[in-house]
C-alpha cells in the first residue's frame, strides 16, 4: 500500500465519439459509455480519462470547447454524465476528465465577446496582435511572429473586423487563451472546482506546458524545408508555468483527497518532470512526455525513420531513472493521437496476439502508472487508409495541404507517413463484436470501422481465455497484488541488444527479470546474472522459455525472493 493511491492504479482512456453509440447517430455517446462500463470493471481498470465531452463545433474532435460546464448534446446531457459517473463510482472506479484550457474554441463566449472589438474587456483573455510594422495586414510575413501551427499554416489568423492577428498554436478555431490574465486563471480555475464539486476524481491537462508564453511573443528560428519557424521556446515550458500550476493546486486541489492530475507536456525534459511531479511542489502527480513516441521520428517529417530498440530502451531508462527519487511516471504506448502500437512497434499480421501481449508486458512491467487506450486491449491495429479523403483528422489533413501545397512534397511520401502515424489509426470505432459496424453503431460511423472487426473485437476476446484481453487482464492483476511492480526499483539489463527489451526490478529480497523480444526471430538473452530456478509469473506463449531463449515476440516476467 503507498500514501498516493495512483501509484498502483491502471488508467482506461475513452475517445468518446470513438467508443460506443448508444443512439445509432453514428457518434459514440455517454449512454454508449455506460452500457460498457462492464467491459472496463472486467478489465480491472481503476480510473476512467475521458477525452473531451463538452459542448464543442468539433473542428477538433472536441478538443475545441465552446462551453466548458456543459455536455455536447450529441453526447449526451449532464443529468446522463452523472449517472454515468454514479456507475463509475458503483464500480469502485474513478473517473477524470479532460481539461483543455490552453486554448478555447473561436465559438466559446469568450472569445467571441474578445473578437468583439479592440476595447472588449475580455480583449485580453486571448493573444491579439498588430501585423508587424509596415507591413500590410493580411500579406504574408506581416503575422506577428513566424510560428507555424501544429495542424499546418500559420499560427495567426488575421481577425477582419479590428484588423489584428490572434493566435492559435493549433487550429484556427482553437485561439490560445492568455494565461497572464488572472481573471482567465480565475474563471479556469472556478470551472475545474465546479467539475470536482460534481464529483470527478481529476484531470488529464492538454498541453498545459503551453500556457506560460514567453512575452513579448519572440520569432523561432525557421526550420529547414517548412515555411515557418519553430515557436517552441516561446510557449513549451515557459516562463511561469511552474507558477501557475502551483497557483491552480492551491485554488483547485488543495483539501481535495483522491485526485489524479496529469499533464499532457510535450516537449517536456526529464530534470522539468522532476520539478512537475515532485509531491512537495503542489503542480501535478505525472505527466506525459514524449520522448519515446517521437523516436521514431526524424528530423525531416515526412520520412519513416526506422525505430531503434536501444534508442527505445534509453529513453525509458532515462525516465526511470530520472524520476525514481523523486516525482512519477506516467507509462503509455498508445492514446488518440498516436498510431496502434501493435502496428507501430509489433507485428499486426503473423504476431498480432503475441506482439500486443508482449508490449503489454514491457510497459506494464516499468515503474510508474499504466494508461490504456480503447481497443489496446484487444491488439487493435492501424487502419488501412488509402487516399487522403479516408482521414477525418484535422492534423492529418492540415499537415497534408501545407506539405504539398506550400513544401512540395508528393502526396505517395505524406500518405506513407499519414498511413504509419496519422491519428485517426487510433480514432476507428471500438470493435465490440462481429456484427454490423462491429457492433459500435446500428447508424453510419463517423470514421470507418477497421475491416478486421469479425476477427478482432471484443466479444471474441473475452470468450477466448487466451486473448490479449485476458492477457491486459493478468498484467493489471499483477500490478494490484505484486508491490514489486508498484514500488521496485528499475535496472536495464542488456542496453545494447537491438532485439530484446530487458530490465528488473526489485523491492526488499524480491525481485523480478522482464524480458521482451522485439522481433520475429528467435533471440537468447545472455545475462550476467543466474535466473534459473526463478517462478515463471508470466509469458504471452503457450511454452516457457528453456535458458532464456525466446521465441518470436514472446515475454516473459519470471520473480525470484
Ligand atoms: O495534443 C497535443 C499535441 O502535442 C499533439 O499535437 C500531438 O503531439 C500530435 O497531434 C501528434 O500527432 C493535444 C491533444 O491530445 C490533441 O488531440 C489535440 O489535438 C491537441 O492537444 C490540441 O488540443
Amino acid at each position: 500500500m503507498t500514501d498516493l493511491w495512483w501509484k498502483s492504479a491502471v488508467v482506461y482512456q475513452i475517445y468518446p465519439r470513438s467508443f460506443a453509440d448508444a443512439d445509432g447517430d453514428g457518434m459514440g455517446d455517454l449512454r454508449g459509455i455506460i452500457d460498457h462500463l462492464d467491459h472496463l470493471s472486467d478489465l480491472g481498470v481503476d480510473v476512467i480519462w475521458l477525452s473531451p465531452i463538452y459542448p464543442s463545433p468539433q473542428d477538433d474532435n472536441g478538443y475545441d470547447i465552446s462551453d466548458y460546464q456543459n455536455i455536447e448534446p450529441v453526447f449526451g446531457t449532464l443529468e446522463i454524465f452523472d449517472e454515468l459517473l454514479a456507475g463509475v463510482h458503483a464500480r469502485g472506479m474513478k473517473l477524470i476528465m479532460d481539461l483543455v484550457v490552453n486554448h478555447s474554441s473561436d465559438e466559446h463566449p469568450w472569445f467571441v465577446e474578445s473578437r468583439s472589438s479592440k476595447d472588449s474587456p475580455k480583449r485580453d483573455w486571448y493573444w491579439w496582435q498588430p501585423a508587424r510594422e509596415g507591413i500590410e495586414p493580411g500579406t504574408p510575413g506581416a503575422e506577428p511572429t513566424n510560428w507555424g501551427s501544429v495542424f499546418g499554416g500559420s499560427a495567426w489568423e488575421l481577425d477582419e473586423k479590428t484588423g489584428e492577428y490572434y493566435l492559435h498554436l493549433f487550429s484556427k478555431k482553437q485561439p490560445d487563451l492568455n494565461w497572464e490574465n488572472p481573471e482567465v486563471r480565475e474563471a479556469v480555475y472556478a470551472m475545474m472546482n465546479w467539475w470536482l464539486d460534481r464529483g470527478i476524481d481529476g484531470f488529464r491537462m492538454d498541453v498545459i506546458n503551453m500556457i506560460s508564453k514567453v512575452v513579448p511573443l519572440p520569432d523561432g528560428r525557421m526550420v529547414a524545408g517548412s515555411s515557418y519557424g519553430d515557436g517552441s521556446a516561446g510557449f513549451i515550458n515557459g516562463p511561469r508555468l511552474h507558477e501557475y500550476l502551483q497557483e491552480m493546486h492551491a485554488k483547485v486541489f488543495a483539501g481535495r483527497d483522491a485526485m489524479l492530475t496529469v499533464g499532457e507536456m510535450p516537449g517536456v525534459t526529464v530534470d522539468e518532470a522532476i520539478l512537475f511531479t515532485d509531491p512537495e511542489r503542489h503542480e501535478v502527480d505525472m505527466v506525459f512526455q514524449f520522448d519515446h513516441v517521437w523516436a521514431d521520428r526524424g528530423a525531416d517529417p515526412w520520412l519513416l525513420v526506422p525505430l531503434q530498440l536501444t534508442n527505445l530502451k534509453a529513453i525509458f531508462n532515462r525516465w526511470q531513472v530520472g524520476l525514481a527519487d523523486v516525482g512519477w511516471n506516467s507509462l503509455y504506448w498508445n492514446n488518440h493521437d498516436q498510431p496502434r502500437a501493435v502496428s507501430r512497434y509489433g507485428d499486426d499480421k503473423q504476431f498480432r496476439t503475441e506482439s500486443a501481449k508482449m508490449l503489454g508486458t514491457v510497459l506494464h512491467m516499468h515503474r510508474g502508472t499504466p494508461y490504456v487506450y480503447q481497443g489496446e486491449e484487444l491488439g487493435m491495429t492501424n487502419f488501412p487508409f488509402r487516399t487522403i479523403g479516408d482521414f477525418r483528422d484535422i492534423e492529418a489533413l492540415g499537415q497534408y495541404a501545407q506539405a504539398i501545397d506550400q513544401e512540395g512534397r508528393t502526396p505517395d511520401e505524406v500518405l506513407t507517413v499519414l498511413r504509419a502515424r496519422g491519428r485517426d489509426n487510433a480514432r476507428t470505432p471500438m470493435q465490440w463484436d462481429p456484427s454490423a459496424h462491429a457492433g459500435f453503431t446500428t447508424g453510419t460511423p463517423w470514421l470507418a470501422v477497421n475491416p478486421n472487426y469479425p476477427e478482432i473485437n471484443a466479444e471474441a476476446e473475452r470468450a477466448d481465455p487466451d486473448s490479449v484481453f485476458h492477457y491486459y487482464r493478468k498484467l493489471i492483476e499483477l500490478r494490484h497484488t505484486e508491490p514489486v511492480v508498484v514500488d521496485g526499483d528499475f535496472t536495464l539489463v542488456l542496453p545494447n541488444h537491438e532485439q530484446l527489451y530487458a530490465f528488473t526490478r526489485r523491492l526488499g529480497g524480491t525481485e523480478l527479470l522482464v524480458i521482451g523480444n522485439f522481433s520475429g526471430e528467435t533471440v537468447k538473452a545472455d545475462l550476467d546474472d543466474d535466473w534459473s530456478g526463478a517462478e515463471l509469473l508470466l509469458t504471452n506463449l503457450a511454452t516457457a522459455p528453456s535458458d532464456l531463449t525466446l521465441a518470436p515476440w514472446q515475454a516473459v516476467v519470471y520473480k525470484r525472493v
